[in-house]
């Protein structure tokens, strides 16, 4: 199986060339349904140790349905099959660059979430246009040991997240154990519920002059997000054009929980959320062909 790994913002992507189940032809969605229910083993043994690492989403490339996109993609961590992956559609741009697949200028990727746009500037730098994003609803208040009333926005992005504004942790790298298990509890409390958050976001201030604000992204594998998160700062874009704090046009950096940045900004959307365009940086960092030895204990990856 040929891989390229990449990072955008810090956050790893590992691009399947070659090698992965076969899914079919049909539409994205029922593909990666098929993913998600048919082959964990597979995903799982290309992204846990030792094989993989802890916060690496994979990049499975597919035949894309619309004829226009230059790949179709299905992303996926340890734990579960994603709907859309921003920091994955930047390292996936950069690494087609890097191939000689793509030029500069904008390219659609079709992705289970909707087709994208990634508008290559040079061979780091990329703009995600991502699919329509939308607040689903605000003030949704839950009650967690220790932290007391926690109280946040439910918004789509690609995939879902709970965004909390005023984080009920410090964001910082020291606070990273003590934001994981909050985050972890604020999942368990809402899904307890109703099954629908993959994701939980915290911000706080910024710690740039220019910044915005600063996050700190909960993955469903419970690995947090290196980078600013794509469809978690699309999620976040449509909740402040929501509240009226952030004007059409207007252009924000939003800050990682370790201080990589993405530059955010939306225009209006058709339904009545909003399209995001997200600009970052990734950096290509191998090629390998991962190898699955029939007596390798681990070939499966590490599950305790
Ligand atoms: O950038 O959208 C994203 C993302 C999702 C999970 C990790 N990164």
């Amino acid at each position: 199986m040929h891989v390229i790994d990449s990072h955008t913002g810090g956050e790893p992507t590992r691009v399947i060339l070659d090698g992965g189940p076969d899914l079919g032809s049909g539409p994205l969605t029922e593909r990666a349904k098929k993913l998600a229910t048919e082959h964990k083993a597979f995903y799982q043994s290309v992204v846990l140790e030792p094989r993989g690492q802890v916060a690496m989403v994979c990049a499975l490339l597919v035949e894309p349905v619309d004829p226009d996109c230059v790949t179709g993609v299905i992303y996926f961590d340890a734990e579960a099959v994603l709907g859309m992956c921003g920091h994955g559609t930047i390292g996936l741009a950069v690494t087609l660059m890097h191939m000689g697949k793509i030029g500069l200028g904008p390219h659609k990727i079709e992705t289970p979430a909707g087709v994208v746009t990634v508008d290559v500037k040079d061979a780091n730098t990329v703009t995600v246009t991502n699919i329509e994003s939308r607040r689903v609803e605000s003030g949704v208040a839950v009650e967690i040991e220790g932290l007391g009333t926690v109280t946040g926005d439910i918004a789509y992005g690609g995939n879902w997240f709970y965004i909390v504004d005023s984080s009920p942790v410090p964001v910082t790298p020291a606070h990273i154990p003590e934001l994981t298990q909050a985050a972890i509890q604020v999942r368990e409390a809402l899904n307890a519920k109703e099954e629908r958050i993959d994701h939980v976001i915290f911000y706080g201030p910024a710690l740039s002059e220019n910044g915005h604000s600063r996050n700190f992204v909960l993955c469903p594998d419970d690995a947090y997000d290196r980078s600013p998160c794509g469809t978690g700062s699309s999620a976040r874009l449509a909740c402040l054009a929501a509240a009226g704090q952030l004007s059409e046009g207007e252009e924000i950096i939003q800050e990682s929980v370790i201080g990589s940045t993405y530059r955010l900004s939306y225009t209006a959307g058709p339904k009545g959320g909003v399209i995001p365009s997200i600009s970052g940086q990734a950096w290509v960092m191998a090629e390998s062909k991962l190898i699955f030895a029939e007596t390798d204990p681990f070939r499966a990856g590490i599950t305790l």
